[in-house]
């Protein structure tokens, strides 16, 4: 893992925390907090003993996107692609492919780029004080980092394109109204809240989970052919595994169940 203060881990019951922090510049990205990052989530793929991410921000903000001193058009024409190629596209697709959940404790403003890797994320919480804008239409841009797929999906094409094209805030409350986040809770919980939750599902059948996490996310593009296979086939595997055996016993013998997480 890349050695970074841009990006603080930890290792606790299971939970990988990757904490953004640029806490002076509301967590905005530049080059080095990106490839921290990406070895965060390298290393929650790699790693067996890793079996929940829980991912926040230093300070007062979540995330402002991309460090915008870092992509000063006076200082040369940018290529943007590469930037989304080099460096979000990258971490998206390791979210989103990690068959481990990945919570995410948004603790506050969330803009641009920030907004929306909190909503690729499995399962994100607010402070209730958090905002969510989609900021690049303020600067001229599209949204990125899969917001152009994930809004429209989450809350429908008429406040996807609202949000997109006004960068109007949203608030943490009618976000989890409309469906874009999980929950808002009061800002002095939020951590624990969300600690509580990393933990409860580092401590659960991994593999189940991981498989559950690639099915719903398939179903955005497969048929209901398609997806009832895609059933079978993994329940199958999971039905194979020692995750399974333990909860079934577990059950029957009316005791917790130990998940090893195989
Ligand atoms: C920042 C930033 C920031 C640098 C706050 N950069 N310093 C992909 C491809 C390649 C390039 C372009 O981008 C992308 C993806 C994207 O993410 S595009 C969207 C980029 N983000 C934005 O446009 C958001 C810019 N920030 C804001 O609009 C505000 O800062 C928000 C609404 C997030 C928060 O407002 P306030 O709570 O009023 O805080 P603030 O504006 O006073 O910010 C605090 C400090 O953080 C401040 O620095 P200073 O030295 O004055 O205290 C800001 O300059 C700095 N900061 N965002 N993205």
């Amino acid at each position: 893992m890349s050695e970074s203060d841009t990006i603080l881990s930890t290792l606790a019951d299971g939970v990988l925390g990757l904490t953004l922090n640029r806490p002076e510049k509301l967590n905005a990205f530049n080059d080095e907090m990106h490839l921290a990052l990406r070895a965060g989530f390298e290393r929650a793929h790699a790693d067996s003993a890793v079996r929940a991410v829980l991912l926040t921000g230093a300070g007062r903000g979540f995330c402002a996107g991309q460090d915008l001193g870092d992509r000063d058009p006076k200082k040369g024409v940018p290529d943007l692609g590469r930037t989304i190629e080099t460096f979000y596209n990258p971490l998206l697709r390791l979210i989103r492919s990690l068959e481990k959940p990945v919570i995410c404790a948004v603790n506050g403003v969330a803009a641009g780029a920030g907004a929306n890797i909190a909503f690729a994320c499995d399962i994100t919480l607010a402070a209730r004080s958090a905002r969510f804008i989609q900021a690049f239409a303020k600067i001229g841009l599209v949204p990125d980092s899969g917001g152009t797929w994930s809004l429209p999906r989450l809350i429908g094409e008429a406040r996807a394109k609202a949000l997109a094209l006004t960068a109007e805030p949203l608030g943490a409350e009618t976000a989890a109204d409309w469906g874009l986040i999980w929950r808002a809770v009061d800002d002095d919980t939020l951590m624990e809240e969300a600690t509580a939750l990393a933990t409860r599902l580092a401590a659960g059948p991994t593999r189940g989970l991981g498989m559950t996490k690639r099915a719903i996310q398939a179903a955005a593009t497969n048929s209901l052919d398609e997806q009832l296979d895609l059933e079978r086939d993994l329940q199958r595997e999971a039905g194979r595994s020692a995750d399974y055996a333990e909860g079934v016993s577990a059950f029957l013998e009316k005791r917790k169940p130990e998940f090893s997480g195989k």
